[in-house]
């Protein structure tokens, strides 16, 4: 036990002094005034290169079995002499190897044949480009920072790239409403960086914020770190600019908080993974930055301690409450043994990371010190250490976003990202365990604790099918079982589009399939995600 003595200030408020086991005490509680996410921003971008990608089996190759490449026509070259005339050929790839990073995932599970990337510039150009590919019965495939852990953003036989890292401009910002419109290409940590400048933040935050786009984020309904405080893209997403597959242009582009005004149709394109329109632009509110951050790192002996911290959280935090993350032991032994980093506090079954955002540090330190002192006093936390400036607020936060990937290093890495109820988090973890026995290198949990959504990875030396086939469909029916979700934020993508009945009722598909057919009715936009494989909407 780690845990210090009790310092007063001279307000008498009680200042926990907490140390680590065989390190330098971190001297109190201190507060810092940066953003997370000035110090924090992980660019994960891979750097592909032709003998690099080769290595990834072809999807048409490991999935034959339960994918077929729909009836859509082959590019021949009148249709990129059409692209480099519309967009000039700098903004038209077809060489192979400049080809290589766009047909490949970040996992590097899924592997496309995609034989050209468009890179439009402009509503009006993609526009052109869908009606074009509609009319051609072209397939296409809309890709944003490339960063999916679900096999979305890239092809799955040679649909057209479509990408949109040069629509990364920021339109307007109204530093009355909060309200950014921006277009969809831009990055989300430049985004963040560019409203901290002015006194706000992004209502989103994730480990890939140096390479993922907004664009992305919204159409994945990525959540992320800050959900539990900020809520999802549902609730600050204002408006949206979608094109259509036929080429049409939907403006929802509402700048305002409120609109009754029946439907409300730009929640269709969030989440929808590209399979309904291509966002364009969009309008979302976004929050005050934050005065004072402050971030714990603590760690606890049995699951009901994690249970009863974070109640006590939220009961005695309230709302300066702006994250609360889950690392089981197994998880943070990846993260250390792999990425070579420390750990600050002495090793416990389970951590948790506790950041407050408030306007008023005072306040806040002291909400915090109560909340601390009371839990370590219950014992309910052994140890425990709290973040004091930029270093330690990026190491702390390393330890918990780079999890994923660290779990790369370990060869090949089975990934899901599920709702379930709190209580069965570790339940599921040492239940995969029994299911696998010693066929799987490492099975661990960790993940959003505030929003109910447990990230469950297992990992063996390459891909095996046997381990494969063991997770999979149990994983699925024991999730449903307990009534949860099968993609809690990740999304649906290839990966997941034939479990989708664990998680919805058939009649609910049925309207998806329905709400598809009538919005890309010959299912050029993103085939073989999303919508499960018996579903072909044409052809
Ligand atoms: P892409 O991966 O390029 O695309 C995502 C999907 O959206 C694809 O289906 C694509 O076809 C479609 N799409 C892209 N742009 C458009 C557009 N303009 N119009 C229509 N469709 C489009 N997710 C979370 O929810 N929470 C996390 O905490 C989180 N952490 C992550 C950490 C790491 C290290 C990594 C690699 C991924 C993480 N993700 C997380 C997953 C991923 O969803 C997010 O990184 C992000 O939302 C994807 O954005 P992107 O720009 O990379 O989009
Ligand atoms: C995270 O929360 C991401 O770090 C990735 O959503 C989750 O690797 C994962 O399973
Ligand atoms: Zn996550």
């Amino acid at each position: 036990m780690s845990f210090g003595s009790k310092l007063l200030t001279r307000r008498g408020i009680a200042l926990l002094q907490f140390s680590s086991v065989g390190k330098t005490p971190c001297g109190g509680f201190r507060t810092f005034t940066t953003s997370k996410a000035n110090v924090c921003g992980l660019n994960i971008s891979r750097n592909y290169s032709s003998t690099s990608t080769v290595d990834v089996e072809l999807t048409s190759v490991r999935y034959k079995d339960h994918v077929q490449r729909g009836n859509f026509a082959a590019l021949q070259p009148d249709d990129v002499s059409f692209f480099r005339e519309k967009l000039g050929k700098h903004r038209v790839i077809t060489d192979q190897s400049d080809l290589d990073g766009y047909n490949v995932d970040w996992l590097r599970i899924v592997r496309g044949s995609g034989k050209i990337v468009l890179k439009p510039k402009t509503t009006e150009e993609i526009s052109i480009i869908l009606k074009y590919c509609n009319d051609r019965n072209l397939a296409v495939c809309p890709q944003a920072g490339n960063t999916s852990l679900v096999g979305g953003s890239v092809p799955v036989y040679d649909e057209v790239i479509l990408s949109t890292s040069l629509m990364d401009a920021v339109i307007n910002f109204d530093e009355w409403s909060g309200v950014l419109v921006c277009e969809p290409g831009c990055i989300l940590e430049k985004l963040n960086d560019y409203l901290l400048d002015r006194d706000f933040i992004m209502p989103l935050d994730l480990g890939a914020k140096g390479s993922c786009q907004i664009g992305g984020n919204v159409s994945t309904n990525a959540g992320g770190l800050r959900l539990l405080r900020y809520g999802s893209l549902h609730s600050t997403v204002l408006g949206c600019e979608v094109v259509l597959a036929d080429g049409t242009v939907l403006d929802l582009m509402s700048t305002m908080k409120k609109d009754n005004t029946g439907y409300d149709l730009k929640h269709l394109f969030i989440g929808a993974e590209g399979t309904l329109g291509i966002v364009t632009k969009l309008a979302i509110q976004c929050p005050a930055k934050p005065n004072a951050i402050n971030l714990a790192l603590l760690g606890m002996d049995g699951f009901d301690k994690v249970l009863t911290t974070f109640k006590r959280a939220k009961r005695d935090l309230g709302e300066i409450l702006s994250s609360c993350e889950y690392i089981d032991t197994a998880s943070m032994e990846c993260v250390t043994g792999n990425l070579n980093l420390k750990l600050p506090i002495s090793q416990s079954q389970f951590y948790m990371v506790i950041e407050t955002s408030g306007s008023l540090g005072e306040h806040d330190e002291e909400k915090l010190n109560n909340f601390l002192e009371d839990i370590m006093e219950e014992k309910i936390v052994s140890d425990g250490t709290i973040a004091s400036g930029s270093t330690q607020i990026k190491d702390i936060w390393a330890l918990r976003e780079r999890i994923a990937e660290a779990l790369l290093k370990d060869g090949y890495c089975y990934k899901y990202d599920l709702s379930i109820p709190l209580t069965v988090f570790d339940e599921l973890v040492q239940d995969m365990r029994t299911q696998l026995g010693i066929g799987a290198k490492r099975v661990c949990g960790y993940g959003h604790l505030g929003d109910s959504n447990i990230h469950l990875n297992i990992t063996s030396e390459t891909f095996d099918k046997s381990v494969h086939n063991k997770i999979e469909p149990f994983v699925y029916e024991w999730v449903a079982k307990h009534n949860g979700s099968i993609s809690a934020e990740h999304g649906v993508g290839f990966k997941k589009r034939d479990y989708l009945h664990y998680s919805k009722p058939n009649e609910a598909i049925g309207i998806m399939r329905d709400i598809k057919k009538l919005l890309d009715p010959k299912g050029i936009l993103n085939p073989y995600k999303v919508l499960p494989s018996n579903f072909s909407p044409k052809i």
